[in-house]
Protein backbone atom coordinates (compact mmCIF):
# COMPACT_ATOMS: atom_id res chain seq x y z
CA UNK A 1 0.00 0.00 0.00
CA UNK A 2 0.86 3.34 -1.14
CA UNK A 3 4.26 4.66 -2.67
CA UNK A 4 7.45 3.10 -2.27
CA UNK A 5 10.08 6.00 -2.63
CA UNK A 6 12.71 3.31 -4.54
CA UNK A 7 10.72 2.54 -7.30
CA UNK A 8 11.11 4.26 -10.59
CA UNK A 9 8.46 7.40 -10.60
CA UNK A 10 7.43 7.35 -14.37
CA UNK A 11 3.45 6.89 -14.07
CA UNK A 12 1.04 7.46 -16.91
CA UNK A 13 -1.60 9.30 -15.77
CA UNK A 14 -5.04 10.25 -17.97
CA UNK A 15 -6.79 13.21 -17.08
CA UNK A 16 -10.66 11.98 -16.62
CA UNK A 17 -11.77 15.55 -16.30
CA UNK A 18 -10.36 18.42 -15.37
CA UNK A 19 -10.80 17.90 -11.95
CA UNK A 20 -10.01 13.96 -11.80
CA UNK A 21 -7.36 11.98 -13.19
CA UNK A 22 -5.93 8.03 -12.91
CA UNK A 23 -2.44 7.38 -12.57
CA UNK A 24 -0.32 4.08 -13.60
CA UNK A 25 3.24 3.07 -13.05
CA UNK A 26 4.79 2.54 -16.17
CA UNK A 27 7.39 0.29 -15.90
CA UNK A 28 8.65 0.60 -19.99
CA UNK A 29 7.12 2.33 -22.43
CA UNK A 30 7.12 0.30 -25.77
CA UNK A 31 5.66 2.89 -28.39
CA UNK A 32 4.69 6.48 -28.34
CA UNK A 33 3.70 7.74 -31.77
CA UNK A 34 1.66 10.45 -33.53
CA UNK A 35 -0.69 8.70 -36.22
CA UNK A 36 -2.55 10.39 -38.63
CA UNK A 37 -5.75 10.66 -36.67
CA UNK A 38 -4.59 10.12 -32.99
CA UNK A 39 -1.91 9.99 -30.61
CA UNK A 40 -1.12 6.24 -29.49
CA UNK A 41 0.72 5.23 -26.98
CA UNK A 42 1.51 1.18 -25.41
CA UNK A 43 3.22 0.95 -21.95
CA UNK A 44 3.35 -1.73 -19.68
CA UNK A 45 2.16 -0.98 -16.43
CA UNK A 46 2.31 -2.63 -13.02
CA UNK A 47 -0.59 -2.99 -11.68
CA UNK A 48 -2.81 -3.57 -15.29
CA UNK A 49 -0.06 -4.94 -17.28
CA UNK A 50 0.09 -3.32 -21.31
CA UNK A 51 -1.65 -0.46 -22.01
CA UNK A 52 -2.94 1.15 -25.19
CA UNK A 53 -3.72 4.80 -24.68
CA UNK A 54 -5.11 6.88 -27.32
CA UNK A 55 -5.29 10.88 -27.11
CA UNK A 56 -4.07 10.25 -23.55
CA UNK A 57 -7.13 8.14 -22.78
CA UNK A 58 -6.97 4.32 -21.74
CA UNK A 59 -8.67 2.49 -24.53
CA UNK A 60 -7.36 -1.39 -22.94
CA UNK A 61 -5.10 -3.05 -20.41
CA UNK A 62 -4.33 -6.75 -20.38
CA UNK A 63 -6.16 -7.17 -17.31
CA UNK A 64 -9.48 -6.08 -17.27
CA UNK A 65 -9.74 -5.26 -21.17
CA UNK A 66 -11.65 -9.07 -20.65
CA UNK A 67 -14.66 -7.21 -18.81
CA UNK A 68 -15.26 -4.75 -21.84
CA UNK A 69 -15.04 -7.05 -24.84
CA UNK A 70 -17.10 -10.05 -23.44
CA UNK A 71 -19.90 -7.35 -22.44
CA UNK A 72 -19.87 -5.46 -25.40
CA UNK A 73 -20.31 -8.41 -27.47
CA UNK A 74 -21.92 -11.65 -25.88
CA UNK A 75 -24.72 -9.66 -24.35
CA UNK A 76 -26.07 -8.15 -27.75
CA UNK A 77 -24.71 -11.39 -29.61
CA UNK A 78 -26.89 -13.40 -26.80
CA UNK A 79 -30.28 -11.39 -28.43
CA UNK A 80 -30.18 -13.56 -31.40
CA UNK A 81 -31.20 -16.85 -32.10
CA UNK A 82 -28.60 -17.75 -35.09
CA UNK A 83 -25.80 -14.05 -35.49
CA UNK A 84 -24.65 -14.41 -38.89
CA UNK A 85 -22.96 -11.03 -39.61
CA UNK A 86 -21.34 -8.83 -37.32
CA UNK A 87 -19.86 -5.39 -37.67
CA UNK A 88 -17.52 -3.27 -35.70
CA UNK A 89 -17.09 0.07 -35.73
CA UNK A 90 -13.92 1.18 -34.32
CA UNK A 91 -12.18 -1.64 -31.94
CA UNK A 92 -9.09 -1.70 -34.01
CA UNK A 93 -7.30 -3.36 -30.80
CA UNK A 94 -9.44 -6.98 -32.02
CA UNK A 95 -10.94 -7.71 -28.68
CA UNK A 96 -14.68 -7.54 -29.83
CA UNK A 97 -13.72 -9.07 -32.95
CA UNK A 98 -12.21 -12.04 -30.99
CA UNK A 99 -15.20 -12.54 -28.41
CA UNK A 100 -17.81 -12.34 -31.65
CA UNK A 101 -15.87 -15.42 -33.09
CA UNK A 102 -16.82 -17.55 -29.97
CA UNK A 103 -19.91 -18.05 -31.14
CA UNK A 104 -20.25 -20.71 -33.75
CA UNK A 105 -23.31 -19.12 -35.96
CA UNK A 106 -21.53 -16.40 -37.22
CA UNK A 107 -20.18 -16.36 -40.26
CA UNK A 108 -18.64 -12.49 -41.60
CA UNK A 109 -16.99 -10.54 -38.29
CA UNK A 110 -16.20 -6.75 -40.12
CA UNK A 111 -13.89 -4.54 -38.25
CA UNK A 112 -14.08 -0.93 -39.48
CA UNK A 113 -11.28 1.05 -38.41
CA UNK A 114 -10.18 4.52 -39.09
CA UNK A 115 -6.60 3.76 -37.94
CA UNK A 116 -4.40 1.17 -39.26
CA UNK A 117 -1.95 1.81 -36.71
CA UNK A 118 -3.94 0.57 -34.14
CA UNK A 119 -4.57 -2.63 -36.01
CA UNK A 120 -0.43 -2.70 -36.05
CA UNK A 121 0.17 -1.89 -32.33
CA UNK A 122 -2.34 -4.40 -31.16
CA UNK A 123 -1.05 -7.18 -33.16
CA UNK A 124 2.03 -6.18 -31.96
CA UNK A 125 1.74 -5.47 -28.42
CA UNK A 126 -1.35 -7.33 -27.98
CA UNK A 127 -1.31 -10.50 -29.58
CA UNK A 128 -4.07 -12.31 -27.13
CA UNK A 129 -6.01 -9.27 -28.24
CA UNK A 130 -5.61 -9.39 -31.66
CA UNK A 131 -5.48 -13.27 -31.98
CA UNK A 132 -8.64 -13.56 -34.39
CA UNK A 133 -7.97 -10.65 -36.88
CA UNK A 134 -6.20 -13.51 -38.98
CA UNK A 135 -9.60 -15.56 -38.34
CA UNK A 136 -10.87 -16.21 -42.26
CA UNK A 137 -14.29 -14.80 -40.90
CA UNK A 138 -12.45 -11.70 -40.37
CA UNK A 139 -12.57 -8.83 -42.72
CA UNK A 140 -10.48 -5.21 -42.11
CA UNK A 141 -11.97 -1.93 -43.58
CA UNK A 142 -9.60 0.68 -42.81
CA UNK A 143 -12.15 3.32 -43.73
CA UNK A 144 -14.40 5.50 -41.53
CA UNK A 145 -17.12 3.81 -40.40
CA UNK A 146 -19.89 6.74 -40.94
CA UNK A 147 -19.09 5.95 -44.88
CA UNK A 148 -18.91 2.33 -44.85
CA UNK A 149 -21.99 1.72 -42.65
CA UNK A 150 -23.74 3.81 -45.43
CA UNK A 151 -23.40 0.63 -48.36
CA UNK A 152 -23.57 -1.96 -45.33
CA UNK A 153 -26.56 -4.18 -45.50
CA UNK A 154 -27.95 -7.24 -43.69
CA UNK A 155 -26.22 -6.85 -40.09
CA UNK A 156 -27.65 -9.07 -37.39
CA UNK A 157 -25.47 -7.14 -34.96
CA UNK A 158 -23.54 -3.52 -35.49
CA UNK A 159 -21.38 -2.77 -32.34
CA UNK A 160 -19.84 0.82 -31.77
CA UNK A 161 -16.72 0.06 -29.63
CA UNK A 162 -15.25 4.00 -29.95
CA UNK A 163 -13.33 6.48 -28.16
CA UNK A 164 -14.81 8.72 -26.21
CA UNK A 165 -16.90 11.48 -28.00
CA UNK A 166 -13.82 13.88 -29.18
CA UNK A 167 -11.07 13.87 -32.57
CA UNK A 168 -11.63 11.14 -34.60
CA UNK A 169 -14.80 9.51 -32.84
CA UNK A 170 -17.52 12.70 -32.76
CA UNK A 171 -19.49 11.65 -35.70
CA UNK A 172 -20.17 8.13 -34.27
CA UNK A 173 -22.25 9.42 -31.31
CA UNK A 174 -24.93 11.56 -33.60
CA UNK A 175 -28.24 10.30 -34.28
CA UNK A 176 -27.46 10.62 -38.03
CA UNK A 177 -24.86 7.85 -37.81
CA UNK A 178 -27.60 5.89 -35.73
CA UNK A 179 -30.15 6.06 -38.85
CA UNK A 180 -27.58 5.07 -40.62
CA UNK A 181 -26.67 1.90 -38.46
CA UNK A 182 -30.79 1.04 -38.19
CA UNK A 183 -30.59 1.00 -42.59
CA UNK A 184 -27.68 -1.45 -42.40
CA UNK A 185 -29.36 -4.03 -39.96
CA UNK A 186 -31.86 -6.92 -40.36
CA UNK A 187 -35.49 -6.75 -39.16
CA UNK A 188 -34.41 -8.73 -35.41
CA UNK A 189 -30.74 -6.83 -35.77
CA UNK A 190 -29.27 -5.22 -33.08
CA UNK A 191 -26.68 -2.46 -32.34
CA UNK A 192 -24.71 -1.51 -29.40
CA UNK A 193 -22.44 1.33 -28.38
CA UNK A 194 -20.17 2.06 -25.38
CA UNK A 195 -21.68 4.93 -23.55
CA UNK A 196 -19.31 6.09 -21.16
CA UNK A 197 -19.81 6.51 -17.46
CA UNK A 198 -22.92 7.18 -15.21
CA UNK A 199 -21.02 8.64 -12.41
CA UNK A 200 -19.01 11.24 -15.05
CA UNK A 201 -21.27 11.88 -18.80
CA UNK A 202 -24.90 12.07 -18.12
CA UNK A 203 -25.64 13.90 -20.26
CA UNK A 204 -23.73 12.45 -22.87
CA UNK A 205 -25.87 9.19 -22.03
CA UNK A 206 -29.09 11.42 -22.34
CA UNK A 207 -28.01 12.70 -25.52
CA UNK A 208 -27.46 9.58 -26.98
CA UNK A 209 -29.94 7.91 -25.71
CA UNK A 210 -32.33 10.67 -27.41
CA UNK A 211 -30.43 10.28 -30.73
CA UNK A 212 -31.15 6.43 -30.65
CA UNK A 213 -34.76 6.93 -29.94
CA UNK A 214 -35.22 8.63 -33.31
CA UNK A 215 -34.11 5.53 -34.81
CA UNK A 216 -35.27 2.99 -33.02
CA UNK A 217 -38.07 1.94 -30.84
CA UNK A 218 -36.33 -0.31 -28.02
CA UNK A 219 -33.65 1.31 -26.16
CA UNK A 220 -31.85 -0.79 -23.21
CA UNK A 221 -28.78 0.63 -21.22
CA UNK A 222 -26.93 -1.78 -19.20
CA UNK A 223 -23.46 -1.69 -16.89
CA UNK A 224 -20.04 -3.34 -16.59
CA UNK A 225 -17.19 -2.47 -13.94
CA UNK A 226 -14.13 -1.62 -15.87
CA UNK A 227 -11.16 -0.38 -13.14
CA UNK A 228 -9.14 1.65 -15.61
CA UNK A 229 -12.32 3.46 -17.57
CA UNK A 230 -13.19 6.91 -16.06
CA UNK A 231 -14.93 6.09 -12.53
CA UNK A 232 -14.52 2.49 -13.15
CA UNK A 233 -18.70 1.95 -14.12
CA UNK A 234 -19.02 1.92 -17.29
CA UNK A 235 -22.23 1.90 -19.78
CA UNK A 236 -23.70 0.47 -22.74
CA UNK A 237 -26.42 1.33 -25.22
CA UNK A 238 -28.07 -1.16 -27.24
CA UNK A 239 -31.13 -0.50 -29.82
CA UNK A 240 -33.05 -2.42 -31.70
CA UNK A 241 -36.44 -2.49 -33.95
CA UNK A 242 -37.87 -5.38 -31.71
CA UNK A 243 -37.85 -5.78 -28.19
CA UNK A 244 -34.95 -7.83 -27.09
CA UNK A 245 -34.65 -11.22 -25.46
CA UNK A 246 -32.43 -13.51 -24.47
CA UNK A 247 -32.25 -16.49 -26.82
CA UNK A 248 -32.32 -20.35 -24.89
CA UNK A 249 -29.00 -20.56 -26.36
CA UNK A 250 -27.56 -17.87 -23.52
CA UNK A 251 -27.63 -21.06 -21.08
CA UNK A 252 -26.67 -23.83 -23.29
CA UNK A 253 -23.08 -22.49 -25.18
CA UNK A 254 -21.15 -22.84 -22.62
CA UNK A 255 -18.10 -19.82 -23.70
CA UNK A 256 -15.37 -19.76 -21.96
CA UNK A 257 -15.72 -16.41 -20.44
CA UNK A 258 -14.18 -14.13 -17.34
CA UNK A 259 -16.83 -12.25 -16.95
CA UNK A 260 -20.02 -12.31 -18.74
CA UNK A 261 -22.27 -15.58 -17.58
CA UNK A 262 -25.39 -16.52 -18.28
CA UNK A 263 -27.05 -14.88 -15.38
CA UNK A 264 -25.32 -11.56 -16.25
CA UNK A 265 -26.81 -11.33 -19.62
CA UNK A 266 -30.05 -10.59 -17.74
CA UNK A 267 -28.37 -9.15 -14.48
CA UNK A 268 -26.67 -6.13 -16.33
CA UNK A 269 -29.58 -4.64 -17.37
CA UNK A 270 -31.19 -3.99 -13.44
CA UNK A 271 -29.87 -0.75 -12.83
CA UNK A 272 -29.33 1.44 -9.56
CA UNK A 273 -32.01 3.93 -9.40
CA UNK A 274 -29.51 6.62 -10.60
CA UNK A 275 -29.17 5.55 -13.52
CA UNK A 276 -32.07 3.97 -14.38
CA UNK A 277 -33.43 7.53 -13.93
CA UNK A 278 -31.01 8.77 -16.97
CA UNK A 279 -33.25 6.07 -18.80
CA UNK A 280 -36.51 7.28 -17.98
N1 LIG B 1 -13.10 2.01 -26.30
C1 LIG B 1 -12.81 3.08 -25.42
C2 LIG B 1 -13.70 3.36 -24.29
C3 LIG B 1 -13.49 4.76 -23.81
C4 LIG B 1 -12.51 4.88 -22.71
N2 LIG B 1 -12.49 6.22 -22.29
C5 LIG B 1 -11.55 6.76 -21.51
N3 LIG B 1 -10.60 6.03 -21.05
N4 LIG B 1 -11.58 8.04 -21.25
C6 LIG B 1 -12.34 0.88 -25.98
C7 LIG B 1 -11.68 0.23 -27.10
C8 LIG B 1 -11.44 -1.19 -26.72
N5 LIG B 1 -11.62 -2.06 -27.82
Amino acid sequence: MGLDANKQQTWFTEYQTDSLSLGLRVETILASDTTPFQKLLVAETETFGRLLALDGAVQTTARDEFVYHEMITHVPLFMLDAPKKVAVIGGGDGGAIREILKHPSVEEAHLVEIDAEVVEASRRFFPEISCALDDPRTSIHYTDGIRWVKEARNFDLIIVDSTDPVGPAEGLFQPQFYQTIADALTDDGLMVAQSESPFLHQPLIRHMREGLETAFPHIKLYLAAIPTYPSGLWSFLMASRKSPAPSPRHLTLNLETRYWTPQLQTAAFVLPRFVEELMA
